[in-house]
């Protein structure tokens, strides 16, 4: 099977609480390859427009907030089957049922501060790809 992508987010609290770089040494040792990667402060039309799919949600606010609430680190990541690979990789949605040694199990602290994000589908690993970096950003 051919290497494909995914579209991962290290969440403002992760990034503020300094485990940046604990969270991409565990992605690049999973065999997950960068081929691009930003620090980047969300504003709230970009947050509200990543996360358009929940408008209806009764925690769409709250995350808008969440995810505005400090820089994050984007990065495009692949491997082969890289969606499911990468949300098996990091755990359940809800850190508190996610598997041991998982990056959600380590790093999450609630069901909204849960971490990292993780493409949902191919098709959005690459509008997720596109919406975070222009072509010339991705190696
Ligand atoms: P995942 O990130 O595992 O794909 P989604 O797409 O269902 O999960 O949810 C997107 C984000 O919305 C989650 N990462 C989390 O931050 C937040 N979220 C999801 N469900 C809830 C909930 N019930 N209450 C608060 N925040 C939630």
């Amino acid at each position: 099977m051919a290497d494909n992508i995914t579209l991962t987010m290290i969440k403002p609290d992760a990034v503020r609480d300094g485990h940046t770089g604990a969270i991409l040494d565990m992605i690049t040792k999973a065999g997950f390859k960068v081929k691009a990667l930003k620090l980047k402060q969300l504003s709230a039309e970009d947050a509200r427009k990543f996360y358009a799919v929940h408008k209806d949600r009764p925690f769409y606010d709250s995350l808008v907030s969440y995810m505005t609430s400090g820089p994050i680190v984007a990065a495009i990541l692949v491997k082969e089957n890289a969606v499911e690979a990468f949300r098996n990789f990091i755990g359940a949605t809800n850190p508190q049922e996610a598997k041991e040694g998982t990056i959600r199990k380590l790093f999450g602290l609630s069901l909204e501060s849960n971490a990292v994000h993780g493409s949902d589908s191919d098709e959005n690993a690459i509008i997720e790809g596109s919406f975070h970096f222009t072509p010339a950003e991705q190696y």
